[in-house]
């Protein structure tokens, strides 16, 4: 199932996750809401990508100004997932409008074209920017090289994204949304990243809970202990050193 949420060509982006905030934990029969911002500069191939995510089609011609949300249902690895995924696009030369975007969703997929350099060299500073805006230097994150059934214009080498994706610790693909390739592997890899970073965090929230309820249980036969050795160390009126 996929679904448009709703066009918007104001000044400012209309964003419709909530801030930053990560999405809540579905109830008993409820999706999980994965939120995912597409980023990138104009005329790289986001809108592109996004809909062929969502409606297996390609769309030779997207207006550039419009901002968009959808919505995908995707099933990947065998767990169900509602994948909401913001387009964005406009003014994105303005700094203040990208932080606007990388306060929300939980994982980004930044793209380029493979046609075009700037736009490569563009998302170093997107991450930059991104790592700031979140403070933080592991949001979810995954590279995606646009436009790959254009490889005789390509200007960009696999291996410099491949390159770059390792620094930023981020999964790498280079995809053709008018072939449709590599392009749900770019949104699954995302989520994979989002539900392993959770997992680790329950994880390490279900190991310290486990130690401080040894700790609280450990308490009185501590103390009991402590009482125990500590007369011991009297005899009579006779302090007896134990080595
Ligand atoms: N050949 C080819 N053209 C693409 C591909 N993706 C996007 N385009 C074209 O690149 C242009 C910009 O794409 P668009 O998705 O609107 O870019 P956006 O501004 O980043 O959203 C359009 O003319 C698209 O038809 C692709 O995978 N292959
Ligand atoms: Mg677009």
């Amino acid at each position: 199932m996929a679904g448009r949420l709703g066009d918007v060509t104001g000044d400012m982006p209309q964003l419709t996750h909530a801030d930053g905030a990560r999405a809540p934990r579905p109830g008993r029969g409820r999706l999980r809401v994965y939120k995912v911002v597409v980023l990138g500069e104009g005329g790289v191939g986001k809108s592109a990508l996004v809909l062929q995510f969502v409606s297996h089609n390609f769309i030779e011609y997207h207006d550039p100004t419009i901002e968009d949300a959808y919505q995908q249902q995707a099933v990947i690895d065998g767990e169900p997932a509602l994948l909401d995924i913001l387009d964005t696009a406009g003014q994105v030369e303005f700094t203040a409008m990208k932080e606007q975007y990388m306060r929300c969703g939980e994982g980004f997929i930044i793209c380029y074209s493979i046609c075009d350099r700037r736009s490569f060299e563009q998302v170093a500073e997107y991450r930059r920017l991104l790592s700031r805006v979140r403070a933080a230097d592991d949001v979810p994150l995954v590279i995606v090289g646009c436009k790959l059934d254009l490889d005789s214009h390509r200007k960009v080498l696999t291996e410099e994204g491949r390159d770059l994706a390792r620094q930023l610790n981020a999964p790498f693909f280079e995809t053709s949304a008018a072939y449709r390739r590599f392009v749900d592997d770019s949104f699954h890899a995302l989520v994979r990243i989002i539900r392993k970073q959770e997992r680790d965090k329950d994880e390490v929230g279900a190991r310290a809970a486990e130690r401080s309820r040894a700790r609280r249980e450990a308490g009185p036969i501590s103390l009991v202990y402590l009482v125990w050795y500590l007369s011991r160390l009297r005899v009579g009126n006779q302090m007896v050193i134990y080595i």
